[in-house]
């Protein structure tokens, strides 16, 4: 035995100082451009998603780093070429927050953070090739952002409009639909309010059917829940348009209903009391009463308009429009339950099939005609179920007696062919609200000018750096700090050179994580916001490793960002992620780690006690990488035991580098390559990495057992497998992994040592004779496994056509299985 072997355990934070330097100066991780774009290497692109820089990593980070490097890590050893870059999403509300209450100036915090982060990142042995790091903060990429939004500007896909738009009165800004969860700001929780106000959009909306059709092409790599979210987010519904005439108006009123074969049942309309339709509707008599209304509806939150338990209200606009079918007057009231910015802001109300319609009615006295009929056991108010028509015929159209779906396709038809109307599809997602008013985020490269009016900012004077504003007030205020920075404000037009102001909004930080997988292909160009041919050589990413808290807001953001630069012909893809992986929650005591509980785990604490490997190992065994992790059921002291374990098994094998393992026991060496054979579909098969590691500890096991009861660490398939388990290691524990191939007389490093070739003739399993009576006589001899169960055994035996032959219809009174040997039926 060798004097290493002697001893028994590793100075884990002797090794991790150690191998952090031995890194630095391989830099393994690096990827080459050059090995991908000639073909000599496959690429595989895998992105984890980049964190904000607001404090120090903590155990959320430590989960979803370790899942996502196994990846990683697996590819290199593999041969592939891997881009896994990092960097920082820098800017935006968390980070300026922070910097308000430190008293402090955002960038100070944000890239203090940085450098924190980015040691944590190192020191927790991330694979990440760190030569492509960025941060969205940097003038060097916001510059780019800028472009960016420059180029959907020229496309009509960023415009500005005035409408009601989500209000949070704590951070004074407004909120994308998508940052509005049941009535409450996404960051601080404030309840969101409406607020009238001119902001930049993007038109995702133009991308709708398409950003739902390649969800089917997803679906088979991306989680389900999140394909299930983005579907309803999108929310496609057919339906028609229905022009309505309203006395004494030239312009018809329009109306989206998904129900136009309800509509000889629309005995009244309600339009949004908060859309301009309302306003232009209202006749004098009404306005007092409708204005009175409409300021009390303002207040109110989306969801709080349209709860069905709250009573129903509303003012008659004083107008009547008409029923295109019945010939009927029908009374206008302007509600809250309709939506201004959905469909056209207005409905047909139908109280016989809609609920809320039927309560509306209810208050208001007003007519209900069912057009479908009820079952006879019906005892409910609406009835929203399928049925014959009833009531629903005049001179020209009878739909009596046709289902649903016929009495829609009829009414439309008839509708189309009079010009009152036309079939329509229509998406509940919403034109994407970008502009922000607060300091710290990218600025709007527009400047507006009396005479010229929008004005772009010339590509060649992009960035439009965000001016320091030091010692500046940044408290939110309701309009971003940016507006009262007179010197940076107010510039000369580009067009005519005449007193201009910039526009003082910052961008949505989703607009910086949109691209920036992009921008890691050629992250320090400065001559284009990445290199295509690069993009179109790395790209689509394989993998995307992250949180589903992100399955709307950015996994949509930045599926309508690559479909747009496909578009502009820059790359040759429209998904951006191939594949994709949710981590679940590290908890603790069954419950969210918070302060207020007292229940947090502090990563730092953790990585001190028991070393970056252990609580990496700890975090990738818990269990499928899907599900929550509850700190207090798992056992770092009992990964670090393990690790020990595998690391002694290096110190004790005392052959040579390179022996013919040929020789060795063989059990052992079919124990290795199964294990390998095992790890590759578990890898690959459903991200199951926790059982790879299982199957990595019982290699370990049996590795042991050779060495210390049967041939020792001379037998040249102990080299064998203790290899095999610095490889595999190496995708969990790095640093153990490095010790062991170092200590198995190998040059670093084991990231680079090549996943272990997998001997087929090894796994074929051997086999063993079984003999089955029938009635005393051998009618069949079977080859199984030697760990085969009786009831399996059983089965096989009966299916025998030998043993049917013999058994020929009698009935079977009893099977002795005596596995894996014998079976003996008596008839
Ligand atoms: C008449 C009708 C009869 C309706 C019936 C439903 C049932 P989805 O499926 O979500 O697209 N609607 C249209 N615009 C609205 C708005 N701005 N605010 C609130 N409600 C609105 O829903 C479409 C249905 O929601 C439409 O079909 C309309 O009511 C209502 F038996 O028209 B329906
Ligand atoms: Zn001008």
């Amino acid at each position: 035995m060798s004097q290493q072997s002697e001893r028994t355990s590793y100075d884990v934070h002797a090794v991790e100082t150690r191998w952090k330097r031995v890194w630095e100066d391989l830099q393994p991780y690096v990827a080459d451009d050059e090995a991908v774009l000639s073909g000599q290497r496959e690429k595989r692109y895998a992105l984890t998603m980049f964190p904000y820089p607001s404090g120090d990593l903590h155990m959320g980070h430590a989960e979803v780093m370790a899942l996502h490097d196994v990846i990683a890590r697996y590819w290199r050893q593999r041969g592939y070429e891997v881009l896994n870059p990092m960097g920082w999403d820098s800017f935006g509300l968390p980070a300026e927050n922070a910097a308000i209450r430190n008293d402090e100036h955002p960038a100070t915090y944000t890239y203090g953070n940085i450098d924190t982060q980015f040691e944590s990142f190192k020191h927790y042995g991330m694979s990440f090739d760190w030569t492509r790091r960025f941060n969205t903060s940097d003038p060097s990429y916001y510059r780019w952002t800028q472009w960016l939004f420059l180029k959907f500007r020229e496309q009509g896909l960023a415009y500005r409009k005035n409408s009601p738009v989500n209000w949070c009165p704590r951070d004074q800004t407004v909120l994308a639909n998508e940052q509005v969860v049941d009535g409450h700001c996404e960051r601080c929780g404030a309840e969101v309010t409406k607020r009238e106000l001119t902001q930049w959009y993007f038109k995702i909306t133009d991308y709708a059917q398409e950003l739902l059709d390649d969800l089917d092409v997803l679906a088979p790599t991306w989680p389900e829940r999140v394909i299930t979210a983005q579907r309803n987010w999108i929310g496609r519904s057919e339906g028609a348009h229905v022009d309505f005439v309203v006395e004494g108006r030239d312009e018809p009123l329009t109306v989206y209903t998904t129900r136009p074969d309800t509509l000889f049942g629309a005995t009244f309309m309600v339009v949004a009391a908060d859309a301009s339709l309302a306003d232009q509707l209202v006749t004098d008599g009404h306005r007092a009463a409708f204005e009175d209304y409409r300021e009390q509806v303002r207040k109110r939150t989306d969801i709080e308009r349209q709860s069905t338990d709250r009573p129903k209200t509303g003012v008659d606009l004083g107008v009547r429009a008409v029923n295109p079918l019945t010939g009927d007057p029908i009374p206008v009231y302007a509600a809250d339950y309709v939506l201004a910015d959905y469909g056209t802001g207005a409905i047909m109300a139908v109280p016989g099939q809609d609920q809320r319609d039927w309560d509306f009615a209810k208050v208001f006295d007003l007519p209900i005609v069912r057009t479908v009929q009820p079952p006879d056991d019906w005892e409910g108010e609406a009835y929203v179920g399928e049925g014959p028509a009833i009531n629903s015929a005049n001179d020209d159209i009878d739909l009596s007696g046709m289902g649903v779906d016929e009495a829609k396709r009829t009414t439309i038809g008839y509708l189309e062919q009079q010009g009152l109307g036309r079939g329509t599809v229509n998406f509940r997602l919403r034109d994407w609200l970008l502009s922000r008013q607060r300091y710290w985020g990218v600025p709007i490269p527009v400047i507006h000018c009396a005479a010229c009016g929008e004005v772009p900012v010339p590509e060649d004077q992009l960035p439009v750096e965000l001016p320091e504003l030091r010692g500046a007030d940044l408290k939110p205020k309701g309009v971003s700090p940016l507006a009262a920075a007179e010197e940076w404000v107010n510039v000369d037009c580009p067009q005519c050179g005449g007193q201009a102001k910039r526009d003082s909004d910052t961008m949505d930080t989703f607009v910086d994580s949109s691209w920036y997988m992009f921008r890691y292909v050629s992250p320090n160009d400065d001559t284009q916001a990445f290199d295509p041919v690069l993009a179109n050589a790395w790209m689509p990413c394989d993998i995307y490793v992250g949180g589903v808290e992100h399955a709307v807001l950015h996994l949509l953001y930045a599926r309508f960002f690559t479909k747009v630069l496909a578009d502009m012909g820059l790359i040759d893809f429209r998904e951006p992620f191939k594949a994709q992986l949710n981590q679940g929650v590290v908890i603790n005591q069954g419950k969210k780690m918070s302060k207020s509980l007292g229940n947090g785990v502090s990563l730092g604490d953790q990585l001190r006690e028991f070393g970056v490997d252990a609580v990496r190992l700890t975090l990738v065994f818990a269990g499928p990488p899907e599900d929550d992790i509850d700190w207090a059921d798992v056992s770092p002291a009992g990964s670090l035991r393990f690790l020990q374990r595998a690391w002694r098994l290096a110190g004790d094998v005392s052959s040579a580098p390179g022996v013919d393992p040929t020789t060795g026991d063989a059990a052992l060496r079919a124990v290795t390559h199964r294990t390998v054979r095992e790890a590759e579909g578990l890898i690959e098969g459903g991200y199951r990495f926790n059982v790879m590691v299982a199957r990595v500890m019982e290699l370990v096991n049996a590795t042991r057992k050779v060495i210390d009861t049967g041939a020792g660490g001379d037998d040249p398939a102990v080299r064998e497998a203790a290899e095999a388990v610095a490889v595999l290691l190496s995708l969990v524990a790095p640093y153990t992994a490095e010790e062991m191939w170092e200590r198995l007389g190998h040059q670093p490093t084991v990231a680079n040592a090549g996943w272990p070739a997998v001997d087929e003739a090894l796994l074929v399993q051997e086999t063993v004779t079984c003999v089955v009576q029938v009635r005393g006589k051998v009618r069949a001899r079977l080859e199984v496994s030697p760990e085969v169960s009786d009831s399996d055994l059983e089965a096989a035996a009966l299916a025998d056509p030998g043993v049917q032959r013999a058994i020929d219809g009698a009935t079977v009174r009893k099977v002795i299985v005596r596995a894996p040997k014998l079976v003996n039926i008596v008839v």
